[in-house]
């Protein structure tokens, strides 16, 4: 199978929900030597994408149920390419504190962050998900963290990522604060007055060069 055809299928089988035919197209990938970052943006992200689509305009009767099978394809998806994932040119290493905001039940997002930064030497606690914003400010002092990051997959949360830079203000925490999310963008972080990252690896170039600027 050429790549575009395993990215093609993959992405189908996140749609439907298929979990074991995902991991399987996720095992054949690696094994044609395709990187991990590929399978996750190339054939992940645009099967995620539109399985969210489909559940917002309700096109072919996609339901809740479906959202729910195609996260957990994902979440297959994830434990075959997890231990490859690895993100390149990150010098600095550091300390993250990260987790959705209250009311964001999503993980998936998250845990493929956490992934590219362990793998590229950072220490991270993971808050979870829902996580009521004292925490994250708690954890970060505990922790001595350098970044906080915190994301919203729904717009109904945005408002939380603003009230916590309002917090870490207040607090005089020494943090750089980084969001990220479906529901987030770069307009949105510039309003906040946080960093922004688009997808895991450019969070975790981003975060090293916020790490070596402080040097
Ligand atoms: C799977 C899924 C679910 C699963 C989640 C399972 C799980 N364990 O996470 C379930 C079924 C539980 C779910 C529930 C809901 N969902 Co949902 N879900 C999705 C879906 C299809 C995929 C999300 C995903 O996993 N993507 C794959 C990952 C890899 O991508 P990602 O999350 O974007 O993460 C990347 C970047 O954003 C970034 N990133 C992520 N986190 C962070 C953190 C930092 C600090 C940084 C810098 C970067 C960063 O890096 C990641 C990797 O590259 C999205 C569609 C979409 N377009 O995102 C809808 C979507 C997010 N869900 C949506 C909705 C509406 C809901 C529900 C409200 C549905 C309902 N009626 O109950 C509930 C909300 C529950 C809640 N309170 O949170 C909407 C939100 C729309 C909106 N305007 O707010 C979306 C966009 C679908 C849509 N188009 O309508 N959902």
């Amino acid at each position: 199978m050429s790549k575009e055809e395993i990215f093609d299928k993959l992405s189908k089988a996140l749609i439907d929900g298929d979990d074991l035919l995902a991991a399987d197209l996720a095992k054949q990938a690696l094994k044609q030597g395709i990187s991990a970052i590929d399978i996750l943006n190339k054939g992940c992200t645009p099967g995620m994408l539109k399985a969210g689509e489909m559940y917002a305009s309700g096109l072919g009767g996609a339901s809740l149920t479906d959202l729910l099978m195609s996260g957990e394809s994902m979440q297959a998806v994830l434990g075959v390419i997890r231990p490859h994932l690895k993100a390149e040119k990150a010098e600095a290493a550091g300390k993250l504190v990260i987790g959705m905001v209250e009311g964001d039940l999503h993980t998936i997002g998250k845990s493929v962050v956490i992934s590219m930064f362990e793998s590229a030497g950072w220490a991270v606690t993971d808050l979870g998900e829902d996580v009521p914003l004292p925490k994250f400010i708690e954890g970060a002092k505990r922790e001595k963290a350098d970044i906080i990051g915190a994301a919203s997959a729904i717009t109904g949360c945005l408002d939380k990522l603003k009230t916590l830079k309002e917090m870490i203000d207040k607090e005089k925490l020494p943090v750089k604060y980084m969001i990220g999310g479906w529901a987030t963008g770069p307009e949105l972080a510039k309003s906040v007055g946080a960093y922004f990252a688009r997808d895991a690896l450019a969070a975790v170039q981003l975060a090293s060069e916020l790490m070596e600027e402080a040097e």
